[in-house]
């Protein structure tokens, strides 16, 4: 079934699968009823639970209160203080722990490299007082635009321990995603990297930073890994400015400047970890902040009861550091478990479709963390690639970044799986910060293409606009009816926006953006956005965002973007462009367009088609009606009402428009 079939069909799905006896029999949670019995006490009891919940972590003053609530301003932890990496990292010093490798790292060339808890604390110490050394202090942020290295690790816990919050910036955005980033936040310095590796060619990524760097008022110091080396990643180091990774290092070498490795500062709960950007429906991007104290709660817990980390578990989660997966399930959350963490630079199909499998193989992987269009990228390539490879050290799957397909599903669970390891789908946002829904595993059972229920602490609904509750099985939008410690505190200097987007929309609830069913055993199943975001291969973009990099470049004059079902990458970007008077609409706009999409968002973000019109259709007020473009987009007739359309002229002359 590809993910264009429809909620009705997907709620006819039937089939049942309950986890294996022998992992029930040794699962942290082994019955429905008591998963039950947590979710209950998370929610009336909320100070015994997460005061039972959190005795791992280290806190330097006890919290007095488990929470205070005034909006927008919400406080988990009250009173508490902590240094969020004595958790990640410190604590674990003292236990067998010590020589356990915490980043298993494979390169995209095959090169790689362990850290074991000892040596990434040592590293994360030296940079923390490298960042001292450059001035960083607490509460100033940090911009990191690095790739999938074990640097980049290091970057964001050396951050977290000087409480200066970092943004790290997915590699693949542009020079001028890139600047507006900085600049939104105000970063003082930024690390990067010579270049990073993609598919066997290298990714300028010190040279796109010079060009964000030109209009970043606000960063004095730049801090370059060296990670390809070569000759032909040229790099230009600004005099003052700049400084290379190493040499940055070793001003700090062992002795004095090291003493804060034993007392790190402890800041508030509240204090401020990280920003991380991501799309909305309209055109700037938001720079969701999360805070300390409830943050590293929310995805310790979850790392803990979703993967049921073990610690002899091999754990790895593919996702990209720079999303918010890579923030909370590669680092904080694993690493907060004392687990054994893999990492890999590359890609899936370099140099072939077994590569994933190789790393598994190789790695004795025991728990994946993958995506919806990963799985369904390797249902195309064929059941040979895996089939290659000795995958028998698996036993847990997770998906994550959007439906799961019920046929994706299937696929994961019988290829991959060979129908042994149970499978956790687990929802959730940039904004909840950790895993809101899931399919507990040795706890419930799975239900192909269902999300499962709520985590502790999480409390949903399925609610009309006024915030009614839908009836089971019926279609509405999905809402958290309280808040939870991990959720993001505002959006970076605009409470405003924060408000607006996630607390006004429905009366007293948060608001998702998701549209959703809850059926008769209180199964969530997630449909996607109901705003216009799409969710490109795992990548949640704009349209808004997409339509002002197509209107910025000098031949177009309007532009709508709008997404059409894709078997492969969920949605396939689809764009319909009005060009000035005098302008020529042809195959070379086109490849200028696609170009001009890569240079203001990135790769990610290129059209699947770009279609030339006249006109858009509108309604009398001027407003793009994306739906029947979506429709168009589609293939199909358009449906329902269109007497808001001002001319219906316009919809015949699109359907019209080539399709390339
Ligand atoms: C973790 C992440 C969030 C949006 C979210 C959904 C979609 C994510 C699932 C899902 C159905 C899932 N953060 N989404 N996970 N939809 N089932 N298991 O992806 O901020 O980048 O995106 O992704 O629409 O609102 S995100």
């Amino acid at each position: 079934m590809p993910p264009t079939d429809s909620i009705e069909s997907l709620l006819k799905e039937e089939r049942r699968f309950h986890p294996d006896p022998t992992f029930v029999r040794h699962a942290r949670v082994g019955s429905h009823h008591a998963y039950a019995a947590m979710h209950k006490q998370s929610l009336d009891e909320p100070e015994i639970f997460w005061r039972e919940q959190t005795v791992d972590l280290v806190w330097r003053t006890p919290w007095k209160t488990f929470s205070e609530w005034k909006l927008p301003h919400a406080k988990f932890f009250v009173g508490a203080t902590l240094n969020l990496t004595e958790s990640c990292l410190d604590r674990h010093l003292t236990t067998s722990r010590r020589t356990k490798a915490a980043l298993v790292w494979e390169g995209e060339p095959g090169d790689s490299r362990t850290l074991t808890y000892f040596e990434l604390h040592r590293e994360v110490v030296r940079a923390a007082a490298a960042l001292t050394d450059l001035g960083v202090k607490a509460g100033d942020r940090v911009a990191i635009y690095m790739g999938m290295v074990p640097e980049v690790v290091v970057a964001m816990l050396a951050c977290a321990r000087l409480g200066a919050p970092h943004s790290v910036v997915f590699a693949g955005f542009s020079a001028e995603a890139l600047r507006d980033r900085i600049n939104d936040c105000g970063a003082k310095v930024l690390l990067t990297q010579d270049g990073a590796w993609r598919r066997g060619s290298v990714v300028p990524l010190k040279a796109m930073a010079d060009v964000a760097l030109q209009q970043t008022p606000t960063v004095e110091k730049v801090v370059v890994l060296r990670r390809i080396g070569r000759g032909e990643t040229q790099v230009v180091m600004k005099h003052g400015r700049d400084v290379w990774w190493d040499d940055w290092l070793s001003r700090v070498g062992p002795g004095p400047s090291l003493d804060h490795a034993k007392a790190p500062p402890a800041f508030d709960a509240e204090h401020p970890l990280f920003v991380l950007y991501t799309s909305g429906s309209t055109g700037k991007p938001k720079g969701v902040l999360h805070t300390t104290a409830g943050y590293l709660a929310g995805v310790h817990v979850t790392t803990k009861y979703v993967f049921d980390l073990r610690d002899d578990d091999t754990y790895w989660c593919t996702a990209d550091i720079g999303w918010v997966t890579g923030h909370s399930y590669i680092v904080y959350g694993p690493l907060s478990c004392g687990a054994t963490c893999v990492m890999f630079e590359g890609a899936p199909n370099f140099p072939d479709w077994g590569r994933f499998w190789s790393v598994i193989e190789r790695h004795g992987v025991t728990v994946l963390y993958t995506a919806p269009t990963a799985i369904r990228a390797f249902i195309r390539a064929g059941d040979e690639w895996p089939a290659r490879y000795d995958l028998s050290s698996l036993r847990l799957l997770g998906s994550v970044g959007e439906p799961i397909n019920p046929e994706a599903w299937m696929w994961y669970h019988r290829v991959v799986g060979k129908e042994r390891c149970p499978i956790v789908d687990t929802w959730w946002q940039t904004e909840t910060g950790s895993i809101m829904l899931a399919t507990l595993p040795g706890a419930v059972f799975a239900k192909p293409g269902s999300t499962g229920l709520p985590l502790f602490g999480v409390e949903v609904g399925v609610v009309k606009d006024r915030g009614e509750d839908c009836s089971p099985g019926e279609g509405g939008k999905l809402v958290v009816k309280r808040p939870w410690p991990s959720m993001a505190r505002t959006l970076w200097k605009d409470d405003d926006r924060y408000l607006k987007t996630y607390w006004d929309v429905i009366p007293n609830v948060y608001f998702t953006g998701d549209g959703a069913r809850r059926d008769e055993d209180d199964y969530l199943w997630v449909v996607g956005r109901i705003d216009d975001v799409l969710n490109v291969a795992g990548h949640r973009i704009g349209t808004a965002e997409i339509e002002s990099a197509l209107v910025s470049h000098p031949s177009v004059a309007e532009a709508a973007a709008v997404g059409r079902p894709d078997e492969l990458k969920g949605h396939a970007l689809v764009v319909f462009v009005t060009v000035k008077a005098g302008q020529k609409a042809g195959k070379e706009l086109k490849e200028a367009l696609a170009a001009h999409i890569d240079k203001e968002i990135g790769k990610f973000a290129r059209p699947d088609s770009i279609r030339f019109t006249d006109a858009l259709p509108k309604t009398r007020s001027g407003k793009i009606m994306r739906r029947l473009l979506k429709d168009i987009a589609a293939g199909g007739e358009t449906q329902g009402d269109t007497s808001t359309l001002e001319d219906l002229g316009v919809l015949a002359k699109l359907r019209a428009t080539e399709e390339d």
